[in-house]
């Protein structure tokens, strides 16, 4: 089976995370809110002429103890961490989601991009972007405003996560625990150990 590059999406509440996954994997808009407890999608992407099958998992960790939280975030190839430009309070969380990131994958770097969402909503801007562009850069992670209402760069957010995931050497564990209840399957590596698309 070809192997499927996973994604997880991470961030505050209501800052468009879903609403982003539907605009790019459905190319259209959802207007009502309604909180996720875990949702996943599949997409077929091209890119650099490769063609890539992507797995996105919204909000899909949320609710689970630490051991299940380690065991979905070590299966994962890179997170788009999520504020919304007209929430202060997401914002300032952006920290903690990465810091949890680092702490459930025991790295210190990895593949995530950061996106300031709902650009669409300029009347409504609280952050700015030179504020979403500088956290970005002292935490060493591409930035992109976005919005899933207008798609304003929601392609070029997964393209570049994809070019980060590729350039990541990844060391998967090709051996998951079988007790583990997560379905989510392991992609295969090449002979330099870093993983193919
Ligand atoms: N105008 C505008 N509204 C957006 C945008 N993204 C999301 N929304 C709206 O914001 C609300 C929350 O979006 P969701 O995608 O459900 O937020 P979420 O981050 O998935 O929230 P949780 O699942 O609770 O964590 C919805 O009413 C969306 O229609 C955007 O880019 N522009
Ligand atoms: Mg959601």
């Amino acid at each position: 089976m070809d192997p499927f590059v996973k994604i997880a999406t991470t961030g505050a509440g209501g800052v468009g995370k879903s609403t982003f996954t539907i605009q790019f994997c459905y190319s259209k808009f959802i207007e009502e809110y309604d909180p996720t407890i875990e949702d996943s999608y599949r997409k077929q992407v091209e890119i650099d002429n490769e063609i890539i099958d992507i797995e996105i998992f919204d909000n899909y960790y949320f609710d689970w103890g630490n051991y299940f939280k380690y065991e979905f975030y070590k299966r994962i190839h890179g997170f788009i961490v999520v504020y919304s430009i007209t929430d202060e309070y997401s914002f300032d969380k952006l920290e903690n989601f990465l810091n949890e990131i680092y702490k459930y994958r025991e790295v210190e770097e990895f593949p995530i991009i950061i996106i300031g969402n709902k650009n669409d909503l300029e009347d409504r801007r609280v952050i700015k972007k030179e504020e979403g562009e500088e956290f970005a850069i002292k935490h060493g992670c591409p930035f992109y405003e976005t919005s899933a209402k207008t798609r304003y760069n929601i392609e070029e957010t997964i393209f570049t996560l994809l070019r980060e995931i590729r350039k990541y050497p990844f060391d998967l564990d090709l051996n998951p625990n079988p007790n583990s209840n997560s379905n989510i399957q392991i992609p295969k590596k090449n002979n330099s150990n870093c993983f193919i698309f």
